[in-house]
Order: structure tokens, then C-alpha cells, then sequence
């Protein structure tokens, strides 16, 4: 008998272990919604599902394999139109979607690691836009 289980009863390290699991499932639950990592395929592309839903992007961070093209499956499931926008040196996206709109984009970005703000044209001040990472997230990005 060790002088740890005589100090913490076996109940009450199980009610604080019970406490940390619920803790952190409430947690990963939150990263979800705020964040994707892609999907790999066989054919070396890697996919992700962005939803527009009023004036958000559901993820509003996506990490994603550098060098590889990614498939992003747009849809519009708010009641306003909205785009999906990027401008940076080497990539330009603009799309708009209609409410119940659907449409998949391509990006193929140069290998290494670079990061890609995507925002809606129509809500970008209201706070609708997100980060699209080609590597590693980046430090001020982790939780
Ligand atoms: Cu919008």
C-alpha cells in the first residue's frame, strides 16, 4: 500500500477523473466547430467541407497538406447570399453562393507552408471570415 492511496480514497479519484474527461470532450467539441483538418484520398487530394451559414464560415480554420490540391465543398446553408473569397499573390477565389447553393472549388497552392485568409465579400466586417493553413497552424492559432 503506497502512502498516495491511503491519502486519495479510490472514490474520489474517480469522480475527479470523471470530471476530466467530461472537461475535455466539452473542449474537443468547441475545437470542432472552430476548426477542420482535410480529409486524404487515394488519388493524393485531401477535401474539406466549409459551410456558409449567416454572416460565419463553419470551419472558420482549416489546416490542410502543403503541395497537395484541396477540394473545398462550398455551401450556403444561411438565408443570405454570401462569397467565398481569396485574394493573395498566387491564388484568387470568388465565389458567390445563393442560399441552398452548393459548388466544390480547387486550390492548388505552391508546396511549403503558407497561410490564406478566406472572408465573404458581403460580411467580411461583420467578422466573416476564416484562415486556410497549408502546414503546420501556426503558434497563435493553437488553443
Ligand atoms: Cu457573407
Amino acid at each position: 500500500m503506497t502512502t498516495t492511496a491511503t491519502r486519495h480514497p479510490r472514490g474520489l479519484g474517480h469522480a475527479a477523473l470523471l470530471t476530466t474527461l467530461i472537461t475535455l470532450s466539452l473542449a474537443s467539441c468547441a475545437k470542432q466547430n472552430a476548426r477542420a483538418a482535410t480529409t486524404r484520398h487515394d488519388t493524393g487530394n485531401q477535401t474539406v467541407a466549409i459551410d456558409l451559414v449567416d454572416y460565419a464560415f463553419r470551419p472558420q480554420r482549416v489546416q490542410a497538406t502543403p503541395g497537395v490540391p484541396l477540394a473545398i465543398q462550398l455551401r450556403n446553408k444561411g438565408f443570405t447570399a454570401d462569397t467565398f473569397t481569396i485574394h493573395d499573390s498566387n491564388i484568387t477565389v470568388d465565389v458567390v453562393l445563393r442560399p441552398g447553393q452548393a459548388r466544390t472549388i480547387t486550390v492548388t497552392p505552391l508546396p511549403g507552408p503558407v497561410s490564406l485568409r478566406y472572408l465573404c465579400r458581403y460580411h467580411d466586417p461583420s467578422g466573416m471570415h476564416g484562415q486556410l493553413t497549408f502546414g503546420p497552424v501556426a503558434p497563435d492559432l493553437r488553443e
